[in-house]
């Protein structure tokens, strides 16, 4: 397959009879995250199960075989909500009139590359789809921006989407936030579901700060119950690590839970947090102290479609010499990247 002619290419109106079928973009879908995002799309795990949806699938050349069959798979599980699937190698034709755009694509980490390589191998991406998206989309598109590094490919898009309001361009610190959950229903033998309130500031990278200071358990305070000495090592550790350690335990980096933390990122966007705090990064609007602009991660409450930092928290000097190491290093980042940034 090349250029925009795969099976089903042609992007359809939308209308099924029973509510427009909202146009969901993936970039990357031929990916690892790919395959297990998109079958949670396609469930309804995201956007609701009587949405219906048009899948409109993104890969580079290369990955157009691969997307072929991951299309071909889509349509043999005959999901009721998709009324339509489109692969193509164009971001135009992935991203038109799109409502909700994931940014999976680019290129993993590998052993050879510092984070400095890693900006530097990606951020061009996000300058050609970050004009696409505002040439194309939705004027009220939401995006999440999962592909690394995730926070400043977010406000590379961003920069390059000058029609678009910067508080629709997010990038994903859920992955994070979920293992510190995960890492504290683990040390206290309580399931996940009873974890609330933990969430993430920063970058997503080693330097990220999962804050335990308001987390609950069973609505009881977390920070009353748990060893502080664990909160404030071996937990931010785990957390801060765990991506490494998962490619070294699996010889592969997180794909299904990376996907899940996308679904819950979109869905709480999309559906409400239901008065939880959420971590998601997006422009800073100079919440608590952060330069404005930078893609950076606050606790965050979604309502109605909107997401609302959750402002006047207290910040005591442990957390924000961690605010501060991460403007630093997001500071550098956006440095690094400076000329991509130039369409604003
Ligand atoms: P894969 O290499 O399996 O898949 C990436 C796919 O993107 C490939 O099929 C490739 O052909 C495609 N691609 C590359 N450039 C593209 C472009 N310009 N347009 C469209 N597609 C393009 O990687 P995968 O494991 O799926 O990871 C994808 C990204 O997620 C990586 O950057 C990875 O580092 C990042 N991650 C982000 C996480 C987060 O919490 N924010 C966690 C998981 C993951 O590490």
């Amino acid at each position: 397959m090349t250029g925009d002619s795969r099976e089903n290419a042609t992007v359809n109106t939308g209308n099924d009879g029973e509510g427009r079928a909202l146009r969901v973009a993936v970039t990357g879908a031929a990916g690892n995250i790919g395959y297990a995002l998109l079958w949670r799309i396609a469930s309804g795990d995201c956007f609701g199960k009587n949405q219906p949806l048009i899948l409109q699938l993104l890969e580079i050349p290369p990955g157009m075989q691969r997307l072929s069959g991951v299309i071909m798979e889509l349509k043999d599980s005959a999901f009721p909500l998709i009324h339509d699937i489109v692969g193509t190698d164009d971001p135009n034709i992935a991203f038109k009139g799109a409502d909700a755009i994931f940014l999976v694509g680019s290129r993993p980490r590998t052993k050879d590359m510092d984070r400095a390589d890693l900006v530097a191998a990606n951020g061009p991406i996000f300058v050609g789809q970050g004009k696409a998206i505002d040439a194309v989309a939705s004027r009220d598109v939401r995006v999440i921006t999962v592909g690394n590094p995730c926070n400043t490919n977010a406000l590379i898009a961003n920069a390059n989407s000058p029609g678009i309001p910067s508080r629709q361009f997010t990038a994903m610190t859920r992955l994070d936030q979920n293992r510190a959950v995960g890492q504290i229903a683990g040390y206290m033998g309580v399931p996940a579901s009873k974890i609330d309130d933990v969430f993430i500031w920063g970058n997503h990278a080693n330097t990220m700060y999962p804050d335990p200071r308001f987390a609950k358990v069973d609505g009881n305070m977390v920070t009353d119950i748990v060893d502080s000495e664990w909160l404030t090592s071996e937990f931010l550790d785990t957390v801060s690590t765990r991506g490494k350690a998962v490619i070294v335990a699996r010889g592969a980096s997180s794909a299904a839970s990376a996907a899940s933390a996308a679904i819950d990122h979109m869905h709480d966007w999309w559906q409400g947090s239901d008065g939880r705090i959420v971590s998601m990064a997006l422009p800073s609007e100079g919440w608590y102290g952060v330069p404005e602009g930078l893609v950076f991660s606050f606790p965050c409450r979604c309502e109605g479609g909107e997401i609302e930092v959750v402002e006047g928290l207290p910040i005591d000097s442990f957390a924000q010499s961690k605010i501060d190491e991460n403007v630093i290093e997001l500071l550098k980042e956006r440095e690094a990247v400076k000329e991509l940034l130039e369409n604003r």
